[in-house]
């Protein structure tokens, strides 16, 4: 039976994050032609958790409270996922609220309520969970105030999980919104993720038991300046996480809305420079989102009613998967991605 650790569940591969809230989810869902309900987040659910793609190269999926619920094949889902030997994690942060200072930043709720979700979360055979805290890069903003408040909520969460003994995803995400260049992006993770460096130490979380999920550094999405080179990107983000982590943590990237093919490109680009270090520096893979599944999400909506479009879905998430695979281990290839249009 493997013991489901950040090394192991990385170590198998990288991380499918579907835990897109009903609220989101049911955007993604009316913007392919689905109707926003919930019989259809779960039926989509389940296209991914029986994909074979994630049973072969996905080391974890991460999965809304409400998708937790669901059997498949007359197996509750975390269940179901163990013995397909995908570690199931759930996420257990409820949502953000925009009540931080003068600029109103957004923080993260849910830590009352915690202990309790962790115990029947962990009854159903969760081994890990999830807590997502966002910065927005503006002229005044990441605050101090933000960063400080978001990275100690994000050490008491880990601190939980690690005493419950699952293990955590600590998600500090810098948001890709904003016209700013690379150099903007690694300043602001800098600071974020030292904060939440130093909450850590404070709490004395251990760093060798939490998977850290944070952004690559990169430049906003309205970003007017010069075309980068998938070397900047791999240098400053490897930069970023070694000057914080002098000792190495294991990181899964989220994708933070970038196309597709520059994802994976920017995934591999970040392995490669570590040039076979990753044992001593943590793994580098990536626990995307909508890279992952929003072509997928799209061949779905071609017979989603009869389901008759499952085995596309599961195609077009299996060139995906694989692909990160072969980008999470640093090797050059073809991406070779089909699109749905
Ligand atoms: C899958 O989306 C996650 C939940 O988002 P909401 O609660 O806002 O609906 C989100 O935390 C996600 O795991 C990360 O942002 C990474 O996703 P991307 O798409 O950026 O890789």
């Amino acid at each position: 039976m493997v013991i489901w650790t950040p090394k192991t569940i990385l170590g198998k591969g990288n991380i499918l994050a579907a835990d897109e809230s009903p609220t989101t989810m049911n955007k993604r869902l009316a913007a392919v032609g689905i109707p926003k309900e919930k019989e259809y987040r779960n039926a989509w659910r389940e296209v991914l958790a029986t994909a074979p793609a994630t049973h072969i190269y996905a080391g974890a999926i991460i999965l809304h409270p409400e998708s937790f619920k669901i059997l498949i094949e007359g197996q509750p889902i975390g269940e179901y996922l163990f013995d397909h030997n995908v570690a199931p994690i759930v996420k257990v942060d409820e949502g953000i609220e925009h009540t931080i200072g003068k600029y109103e930043e957004a923080i993260t709720k849910g830590l009352g309520t915690l202990p309790d979700r962790l115990t029947e979360y962990k009854a159903q055979g969760a081994v890990g969970t999830k807590w997502r805290a966002t910065y927005l890069i503006g002229e005044n903003t990441p605050s101090h105030e933000a960063i400080y408040k978001n990275a100690d909520v994000l050490a008491q969460y880990a601190k939980a999980v690690v005493d419950a003994d699952m293990v955590p995803i600590v998600e500090p995400e810098v948001l890709m919104a904003g016209d700013h260049g690379i150099d903007k992006a690694l300043y602001e993770n800098q600071k974020v993720l030292t904060a939440v460096k130093n909450h850590l130490d404070e709490y004395n979380v251990d760093i060798g038991k939490i998977i850290l999920k944070p952004s690559m550094v990169i430049p906003g999405l309205d970003y007017q300046g010069d075309d980068l080179y998938l070397e900047d990107v791999a240098k400053k983000t490897n930069q970023v996480l070694s000057e914080v982590f002098p000792r190495g943590v294991d990181d899964s990237f989220l994708s933070g809305g970038q196309g597709d093919e520059i994802g994976l490109y920017h995934l591999m680009a970040i392995n490669q420079a570590l040039n076979g270090f990753d044992a001593v520096l943590g793994y580098r893979r990536a626990s995307f989102g909508r890279i992952f599944v929003n072509e997928p999400l799209k061949g779905w909506a071609t017979g989603y009613m009869d389901r008759s479009s499952d085995t596309l879905a599961q195609n077009l998430l299996m060139e995906r998967l694989k692909a990160a695979h072969l980008a999470s281990n640093g090797v050059m290839h073809e991406l070779n991605l089909s699109y749905q249009g």
